[in-house]
């Protein structure tokens, strides 16, 4: 076995996925590559839920030659019928003699079986040839399977002393423009997008994507306990992108109908005050919304942060500082006493985009 060939073949397989992330909803990113003798045979990488996956893309393009062939594909061939029949199979009846394995699938219907299906069927099995990269790259997935809860990544842009606007609420624009492209490169890869009702009468904004590569625009979900959303607000009319509205037991019922007629979805959660966000996204879930990119103000992204909601945090900074304690900030809420309380991140990483800067890292719940 020749190790740098194999991650020749699986970084290609890596780059094929990765290029599919943002448009496979609630599945994973996939990509696979049928080798022999030193010749790519088929290329495939999972595209949409619903259709082909990566292995099966690959081995057609493959067809006979596929005999005797290593198949490269970054997780973990499945098992089981889902929307459509086992890869662990297609592999088998192609007669390929090697699968090199990433990383494995979490989805508890397959959870290793697809691994030894193969083995069984006398196919050489390698597993973990850069799973750390293919881990990442499905960190979504892997929370949403293993959970059936969204992967809550939040965004916030902010000058250096941790403002969101100036004092008079003036925020265009705090970060420039390469880091605003990104975050709209981020709203592609969520598969909905998160904002409180403050935000929306405050901006009338529409939460599309605008980047300058084809992205999908994500489903909308506002957070509004009052349901206080003006059925004149961009989110609302303007209907090529599903609105999805948390509210409470007590919104107002003719509200509630001109929203739906507007064809708005609400959703209840909580019966008094503030909308449960535990529960909200229980039931985000549920309507198969695996990923979330949380871009509300510094009330809703404290509430979300004190709750354990938020899996990863992505923070830009603006090399500026603007001062005014009546400014809006990131976060917003009750917080700690002690410093040794405080909410850590790990796996931290820093990056400049454009002028400014990008922390992100994993909030730890202790
Ligand atoms: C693979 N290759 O390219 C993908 C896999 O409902 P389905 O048929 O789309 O199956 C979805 C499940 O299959 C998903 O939850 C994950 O476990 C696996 N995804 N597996 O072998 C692929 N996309
Ligand atoms: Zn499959």
């Amino acid at each position: 076995m020749d190790v740098l060939n194999d991650e020749y073949y699986m970084r290609l397989a890596l780059t094929m996925a990765a290029k599919a992330s943002g448009q496979t909803g609630i599945n994973p990113v996939v990509g696979c590559v049928v080798v022999k003798e030193g010749r790519i045979l088929g290329i495939g990488t999972h595209l949409k839920r619903g259709t082909g996956h990566a292995e099966v893309h690959a081995l057609q393009m493959a067809g006979g030659e596929a005999e005797g062939a290593t198949v490269y594909v970054t997780l973990e061939p499945c098992s089981h019928f889902g929307k459509t029949p086992p890869c662990c199979e297609r592999i088998i009846d192609a007669k390929a003699a090697r699968v090199v394995v990433a990383s494995g699938d979490p989805n508890p219907q397959v959870a290793g079986r697809g691994i030894s299906r193969l083995r069984e069927a006398g196919i050489e099995v390698t597993v973990g040839l850069l799973e750390a990269e293919s881990q990442l790259m499905n960190e979504k997935f892997n929370k949403y399977i293993t959970s059936k809860l969204p992967f809550v990544t939040l965004k916030t842009a902010s000058t250096l002393d941790g403002k969101i606007a100036s004092k008079t609420g003036d925020s265009r624009w705090v970060t420039g423009a390469v880091a605003r492209e990104q975050v709209h490169t981020l709203r592609h890869q969520h598969e909905a997008i998160m904002v409180g009702i403050g935000t929306v009468l405050a901006d009338d904004p529409s939460l599309t994507t605008r980047a300058s590569v084809p992205a999908i625009h994500p489903t909308r979900i506002i957070v509004d306990s009052e349901l206080r959303l003006p059925p004149g607000a961009k989110v609302v009319t303007d209907r090529t992108v599903r609105t999805i509205v948390l509210t409470t037991e007590r919104a107002d019922a003719d509200k509630r109908q001109t929203l739906t007629d507007a064809g708005v979805e609400i959703v209840i959660s909580g019966n008094g005050g503030k909308v449960d966000l535990r529960e909200a996204m229980k039931k985000l879930g549920a309507l198969e919304i695996g990923s979330i990119l949380l871009e509300g103000g510094g009330a809703l992204n404290g509430a979300m942060l004190e709750a354990g909601l938020i899996d990863k945090i992505i923070l830009y900074y603006a090399a500026k500082i603007i001062g005014g304690a009546a400014a809006p900030g990131t976060f917003t809420f009750e917080g700690f006493e002690k410093m040794a309380d405080a909410i850590e991140l790990e796996r931290v990483s820093v990056e400049m985009a454009g002028e400014d800067i990008c922390v992100s890292g994993y909030p730890v719940y202790t």
